[in-house]
C-alpha cells in the first residue's frame, strides 16, 4: 500500500475508470452481483434496444426501480476521494461506465459517462435530449411535448457509445502516466479495454475490486476490498 502511495504523490497524469462496484455501498445494486437482478430479469435483457421496442413499458419500469434507488442514495467515501484526486492532480479525468450521476454529487467536475446517465432521457422522434427527474416517472413510459416516446439516454448493448465521451475516455488511456481502475468486471466493451491500452504503454493500472477480474490479470498491482475503504487508504497521506 505504501509503494502505491508513494506512486500517487509522483505521477501527475491519472485516469480513473469505474463501475458499479464503486456505487455499490451507496445502496445501487451491481450488474452481476447479488440484488442485480429484478423481477427475474438480467440486466443483458432489459438494456437493449430491442427490449425497449418490445416493451418499453416494461424497460421504463426497470429505470424507475433504479431511479427511486438512486434518487435516495448518497455518494459513498469512494466517490468523495475521487472529487479530491479531480483537484489534487494537473491533469485527471474520470471515466465511469454508471449511469446513476453520483461522481457528480460528489464534486467531481470532468466526468466522462461512457453509458450515458438516468436521469436523461432522449426523444424518439426528434431526437431531442433533455433532463428528466421525475420519481417515478408521471406517465409510463414518458412522451415528449412532440408526442414523440422519450427513452432514457442510455447506451443499451449493442448501441455505439457517444463519440466525443468515447474519444475523451480514449485520449485520457493514452496520455494517462497511472489508471485506477475501480468496482468493473471488466466485462464489457469497449470501456474494458481501457485499461489494457495503458498497460500496453507501458503505464500503471491498479485496481480495487471486491473480487479478481480479468483486469487483475494486468493489473500492476490490485488492492482486493470495498472501494469506500480501500481507496480512503490508499489516499490516505499522499495529498498532504
Ligand atoms: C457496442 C448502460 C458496438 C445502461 C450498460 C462479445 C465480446 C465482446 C464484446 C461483446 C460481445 N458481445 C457483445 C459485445 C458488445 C457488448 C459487450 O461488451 N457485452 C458484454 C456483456 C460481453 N458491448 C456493447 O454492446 C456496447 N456497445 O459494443 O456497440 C457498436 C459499434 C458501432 C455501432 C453500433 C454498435 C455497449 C455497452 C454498454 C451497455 N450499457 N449500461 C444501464 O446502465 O442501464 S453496461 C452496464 O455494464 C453498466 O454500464 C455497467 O456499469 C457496465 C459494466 O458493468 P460493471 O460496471 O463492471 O458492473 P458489474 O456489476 O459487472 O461489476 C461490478 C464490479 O464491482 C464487480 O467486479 C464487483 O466485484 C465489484 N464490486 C462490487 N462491490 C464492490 C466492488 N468493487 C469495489 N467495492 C465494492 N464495494
Amino acid at each position: 500500500m505504501e509503494e502505491t502511495r508513494r506512486l500517487l504523490r509522483t505521477v501527475r497524469k491519472v485516469a480513473v475508470l469505474t463501475g458499479a462496484g464503486v456505487s455499490a455501498e451507496s445502496g445501487i445494486p451491481t450488474f452481476r452481483g447479488p440484488g442485480g437482478l429484478w423481477r427475474n430479469f438480467r440486466p443483458e435483457e432489459l438494456a437493449t434496444p430491442e427490449a425497449f421496442a418490445r416493451d418499453p413499458r416494461l424497460v421504463w419500469e426497470w429505470y424507475a426501480w433504479r431511479r427511486e434507488m438512486i434518487a435516495a442514495a448518497r455518494p459513498n467515501a469512494a466517490h468523495l476521494v475521487l472529487a479530491r484526486m479531480e483537484e489534487f492532480y494537473p491533469d485527471f479525468t474520470l471515466i465511469t461506465q454508471n449511469i446513476d450521476g453520483l461522481h457528480h454529487a460528489a464534486g467531481s467536475r470532468n466526468v466522462v459517462e461512457l453509458h450515458g446517465n438516468i436521469w436523461r432521457v432522449r426523444c424518439l422522434r426528434e431526437g431531442k435530449i433533455m433532463e428528466h427527474r421525475e420519481v417515478p416517472p408521471a406517465q409510463i413510459p414518458p412522451t415528449c411535448a412532440c408526442g414523440g416516446v422519450l427513452r432514457p439516454d442510455v447506451v443499451w448493448f449493442g448501441e455505439a457509445l457517444p463519440e466525443a465521451e468515447l474519444n475523451r475516455a480514449f485520449a485520457a488511456a493514452q496520455a494517462c502516466e497511472l489508471m485506477l481502475v475501480v468496482g468493473t468486471s471488466g466485462v464489457v466493451q469497449p470501456a474494458a479495454s481501457l485499461p489494457y491500452l495503458v498497460r500496453r504503454r507501458g503505464g500503471t493500472v491498479i485496481e480495487v475490486n471486491t473480487e479478481c477480474t480479468p483486469i487483475s490479470q494486468i493489473a500492476t498491482r490490485s488492492f482486493f476490498g470495498p472501494a469506500a475503504r480501500v481507496l480512503p487508504e490508499l489516499w490516505e497521506g499522499v495529498a498532504v
